[in-house]
């Protein structure tokens, strides 16, 4: 009886499993012609590998229960490598720890597939509690670099509190995406980090981050903003100054904090950059993506920049473990210009939305720039009502 139970629910399990990653996804029609996204989520919890999850020994696990379970697939840094299209995964567990793992697609939308294990990230003499939002930089150097979050407790927390946490941005470096060698973390000397990217190439000889100084684990509080610094050596990384480039502001989306996305993407007009802005409302924060470009002699120097969101959380997205949100640090720029920009909504699954380098150009050139001002903006909706008058 048991066996029969066994081996119903495995073959079943098995099926549906192997149905939900071969599922052809499917580009929606896009009104604002900027990006399409796209009808299914590339990676939900569901898609991690069964043997990560199951006890297949009839013997051990009699009833075929998961032993192991995944409460989402989300923030995935991005590389093209050896032609496939390649995701490194924020998994968390359902004891809530992160953890990386690559899932390789032929095509960039779907039939995503987990390698054969997660990542183990190496540690350094103070073990990581949490490791997240991994940024792959395929550096000029000939190193890929991972950069993400290493969350440890607060040794100074007061007893009693068992949730303050000191955030700071872990370094790690392959060649293969296989082997890891872990670098010491990134100093800095602006209060905690989350969201650091390393720039792929050297700036006036040395290494250049896009940092996020906070001075709290949540609050930003004094930072908040995108700064830019240098370092010498990537062996020792160290930032001594951290320059504001894209500051936190008053009404805006990124009123509250923000964060480089992904590794930005070099054009002839200059660097696109891809970022989280985030804002307070009644429901709580809310997290929306918005694009600026920068100079491709400076790309410290903001030369173009779209008022507002680029992407919000739209229907489902606007649904899971924290509502509101979409969060993105991996975009894929092919060598015919199609750009596939994955994006996680609210901290629960991953999705794909695809455009092209020139569109994503000429959405930073020429949107409006946010004036500020409810009076400014619709003064650029009359600029546009009459420029079509005019036709
Ligand atoms: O929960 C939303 C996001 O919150 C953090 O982003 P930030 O540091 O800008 O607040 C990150 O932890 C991110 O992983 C998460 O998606």
């Amino acid at each position: 009886m048991k066996e029969k139970l066994f081996q119903e629910r495995m073959d079943t399990i098995r099926k549906k499993h192997e149905a939900l990653i071969s599922r052809k996804n499917e580009q929606l029609f896009s009104v604002n012609g900027i990006f399409n996204r796209y009808k299914n989520p590339i990676l939900t919890r569901d898609h991690f590998p069964l043997e990560w999850r199951f006890d297949f020994n009839p013997e051990t696990n009699p009833y075929f229960m998961e032993r192991i379970g995944f409460n989402a697939a989300m923030n995935s840094g991005a590389i093209k490598w050896n032609g496939k299209y390649l995701v490194a995964v924020r998994g968390e567990g359902n004891d809530r720890k992160s953890f990386f793992a690559i899932a390789e697609s032929p095509n960039g939308i779907d039939n995503f597939r987990f390698w054969e294990r997660p990542l183990t990230m190496p540690e350094t003499e103070d073990p990581d509690t949490n490791v997240y939002d991994l940024r792959l930089t395929q550096h000029e150097d000939g190193h890929i670099y991972g950069v993400f979050c290493t969350e440890r407790k607060d040794p100074d927390a007061p007893a009693g509190d068992t949730s303050s946490a000191l955030a700071a941005a872990g370094i790690a470096r392959t060649k293969d995406l296989v082997e890891w060698e872990r670098l010491p973390d990134l100093i800095t000397y602006g209060g905690q980090q989350r969201n650091v990217v390393l720039h792929p190439e050297f700036i006036d000889g040395k290494y250049a981050f896009y940092t996020r100084p906070q001075d709290g684990f949540i609050d930003t509080g004094k930072g908040g903003g995108i700064a830019f610094g240098l370092s010498e050596s990537m062996i020792n990384a160290e930032v001594k100054e951290e320059n504001i480039m894209d500051p936190k502001r008053y009404h805006t989306i990124y009123e509250l904090k923000n964060g480089q996305g992904p590794v930005p993407i070099k054009t002839d007009k200059g660097w696109l950059n891809l970022a989280h802005g985030v804002r307070n409302c009644a429901a709580g924060l809310r997290y929306t993506l918005y694009m600026f470009m920068t100079a491709l002699d400076d790309p410290s120097k903001v030369i173009h920049k779209p008022s507002g969101l680029f992407m919000g959380p739209l229907q489902d997205e606007r649904v899971g473990d924290v509502s509101n949100v979409l969060f993105t640090n991996g975009w894929i720029a092919d060598e015919d210009g199609k750009v596939f920009i994955y994006y996680a909504s609210s901290d629960t699954r991953m999705h794909v939305a695809t455009s092209t380098i020139e569109q994503l150009v000429d959405y930073c050139i020429n949107t409006p720039e946010d004036q500020l001002r409810s009076a400014a903006s619709v003064q650029a909706i009359n600029q546009l009502i009459n420029k079509n008058k005019a036709l």
